[in-house]
Order: C-alpha cells, then sequence, then structure tokens
C-alpha cells in the first residue's frame, strides 16, 4: 500500500471504490479499484479471485491493463491495481455528445469497434481456455491520454477449458446481450 499515493475517488459502484493513484516508484497515475470481501458469499468471492487472475494474464494494447493487487486482510480489502484511461469511458461519451447536441463521427465509430474486436480476438484466442467477457458495452470501453481504445471490466467474465462446462448462467446486461446468450 506504501508503494502508492491516494491522488482522488473516480468512480464507485456495488463494488466498492475506484481511486486515482500515483506509483511512488516512477510517478505513473494508476487506478485501483478497492473490494470490501467481508460480505461477499464464497461464489462472489470465487468471482473475484477468478477476475484478478484472468486480468493478470490478458496483456494487449486494447485491454485494460493489469499491474498488482494488495489484500488488506485486516481491513478485509482487496485492491486492484490497473492502468489509467484519461478519456473515461464510452458510456460517458455518448452522454456527453448527446447532451451538447453532438454526433460522434463513423470514423471514431469505427476506431473503437475495429479496437474492441481486437481485444476480443485477443480474450477468445487465449492461451489456457478462451476468455468470454460476457459484459460487452459502451461503460466497460475506456479511452486512454492518447485515444486508444480499451476494453475492461472482467468482472462477469468466465474462463472457458476443457474442464469447465458451458456457461449457462445468464449475466450481463440485457441491452448488450448476444444473439446465443438471449437463446
Ligand atoms: C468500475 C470501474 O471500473 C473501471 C474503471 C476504469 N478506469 C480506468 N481509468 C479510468 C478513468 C475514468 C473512469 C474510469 C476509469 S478501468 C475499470 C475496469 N473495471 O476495468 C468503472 C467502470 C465503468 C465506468 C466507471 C467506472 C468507475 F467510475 F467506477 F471507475
Amino acid at each position: 500500500m506504501d508503494k502508492y499515493d491516494v491522488i482522488s475517488t473516480i468512480g464507485k459502484g456495488s463494488f466498492g471504490l475506484v481511486k486515482l493513484i500515483k506509483r511512488r516508484s516512477d510517478g505513473r497515475t494508476l487506478v485501483w479499484k478497492e473490494m470490501n470481501y467481508s460480505r461477499m458469499s464464497a461464489r462472489e468471492k470465487q468471482q473475484l479471485v477468478s477476475e484478478v487472475n484472468i486480468l493478470r494474464e490478458l496483456n494487449h494494447p486494447n485491454i485494460v491493463r493489469y499491474y498488482d493487487r494488495i489484500v488488506d486482510r485486516k481491513e478485509a480489502t482487496v485492491y486492484i491495481i490497473m492502468e489509467y484511461c484519461s478519456g473515461g469511458d464510452v458510456g460517458r461519451m455518448i452522454k456527453k455528445k448527446k447532451k451538447s447536441k453532438e454526433y460522434i463521427t463513423e470514423e471514431v465509430i469505427w476506431k473503437i469497434f475495429a479496437q474492441v474486436v481486437s481485444a476480443l480476438v485477443e480474450c477468445h484466442s487465449h492461451k489456457g481456455g478462451k476468455v468470454l467477457h460476457r459484459d460487452i458495452k459502451p461503460a466497460n470501453i475506456f479511452i486512454d491520454s492518447q485515444k486508444n481504445i480499451k476494453l475492461g471490466d472482467f468482472g462477469l467474465s468466465r474462463l472457458m477449458n476443457e474442464d469447465s462446462e458451458f456457461a449457462q448462467t445468464h449475466v450481463g446486461t440485457p441491452y448488450y446481450m448476444s444473439p446465443e446468450q438471449i437463446q
């Protein structure tokens, strides 16, 4: 924990807080997702462990980079340290554009689409089992300072390998569910 300085809070959710932090060793700006696991069920804890394990293996320019995790047993809190995407998420970008009655250009839409597809190719060809994201939506697509697109939030993702059954549970956000999930 003393390797980082907390700068501010950037977001809140049912999971906990997301904070902007600075790594002391090199001054690099990153974020951490703070999650208290004291009231989580065994299943939710397992999901959290699996999210971290999936994230740390995915190393791709269009996937939010995982750096480290800290477990504070006394506070029953895990901190997942990730890349900072200063452009925020595409969900917010759409809302802002709508409010100011601006269009997103077709060029930008294609750029976002192509980079999300690159991220998916990486997930689906992951050695050691395909990673299914299962919740792709504008709010889970982030933009970095150089306008690169990064797929994030693998909280609902599943690893599929020879010994896993096909995931049959219904998760995700209904608007963005794939036809095979709807089926
Ligand atoms: C739950 C949280 O998840 C996030 C947030 C990420 N993030 C990285 N840089 C950011 C800059 C601004 C806002 C969010 C940023 S990456 C990430 C993830 N799980 O991969 C999240 C998700 C969607 C929208 C907002 C948030 C947040 F506000 F809580 F951070």
